[in-house]
């Protein structure tokens, strides 16, 4: 990916451990490696479809002069993040390093800093409701993970009625998918993702019943995840239509990173396999 870089932006600020450093104030150097498309800009010459380096200098010193941290590792962390959700479209990631040339640990350095890489990552959440009112919980899920300032919903499927797979003997679903984009890592995800589920449960003051609303992480990028809390690729969906269905409608293009096949091409052998039954 094309870069506009930003190397050892001098900011006098306020952060550290140390007393003195909050009082005295000490000089940071900040460097940013912002990835970007430049082909437009670079064709057009226009600043309306490019960062302004200048102002992401501005924004930089600002946020460093007002926000007072321990840890350079937060100043980098939480800068990281103020970045991304500013320029939620044209910054795809950042590479910030935070170079503290003052640091107070009496040894002769040159100077001590952090380095973080953070981005935007394309996910795909899939929903669910076969409990109360269906349409709500699912509507209720969206609303949710729009509130978040870290998450951006894209796009949201069709809902569609589904006959219910595994344990059949239980009412039918109401299935959907969303395409997101987040900064998240897949684990604050899935806490908030979870968060979401205990509040549909409590909010609607029903039961705790199998799935008033479920929310699975179908994909975060082309990544694959196996832990104790998270398995991505969501396991077993090349047998399930109400997930592949709503995928298939969203992104029918988009490739599972283990088989390499697309959506459209995983519902249409599933297809095959039930018409062949
Ligand atoms: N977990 C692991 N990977 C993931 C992931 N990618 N996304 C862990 C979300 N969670 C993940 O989930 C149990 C645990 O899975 C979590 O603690 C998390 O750490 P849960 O939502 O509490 O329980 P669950 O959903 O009942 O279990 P499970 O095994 O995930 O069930 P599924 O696979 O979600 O299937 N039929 C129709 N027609 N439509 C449906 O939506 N859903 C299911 C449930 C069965 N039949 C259905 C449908
Ligand atoms: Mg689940």
């Amino acid at each position: 990916m094309d870069e506009i870089r930003i190397s050892d932006l001098v900011v006098f600020a306020n952060h550290g451990v140390f007393q003195e450093e909050a009082v005295l104030g000490q000089k940071f150097l900040v460097s940013a490696v912002i990835e970007t498309d430049i082909r437009k800009p670079g064709r057009s010459d226009s600043l309306d479809n490019t960062i302004n380096y200048g102002e992401v200098s501005q924004e930089i010193t600002r946020f460093l002069t007002e926000n007072r941290f321990q840890l350079i590792e937060a100043c980098a962390e939480q800068l990281a993040e103020y970045l991304l959700l500013k320029y939620e479209t044209l910054m795809k990631r950042i590479t910030l390093e935070i170079k503290k040339p003052w640091a107070p640990v009496r040894l002769p350095l040159d100077t001590v800093s952090v380095k973080i890489t953070r981005g935007w990552h394309t996910v795909y959440i899939a929903l669910g409701s076969n409990m109360g009112d269906k349409d709500a919980y699912l509507e209720f899920g969206v609303e949710e993970l729009k509130k978040l300032p870290q998450i951006r919903i894209d796009q949201v499927s069709s809902f569609i009625r589904t006959e219910p797979y595994g344990y059949t003997d239980q009412d039918v679903f109401l299935n959907g998918a969303c395409k997101v984009r987040t900064t998240f890592t897949p684990e604050e995800l899935l806490d908030e993702m979870q968060r979401i589920e205990l509040e549909a449960k409590r909010v609607r003051k029903i039961h705790w019943g199998p799935r008033t609303l479920d929310l699975d992480l179908l994909f975060y990028d082309q990544e694959i995840i196996a832990t104790e809390r998270l398995n991505v690729p969501h396991p077993d969906m090349a047998n399930r239509d109400f997930v592949l269905k709503p995928m298939a409608e969203l992104s029918p293009w988009w490739g599972h990173p283990v088989t390499h096949k697309t959506m459209a091409q995983m519902l249409a052998e599933l297809e095959q396999r039930s018409a062949d039954k």
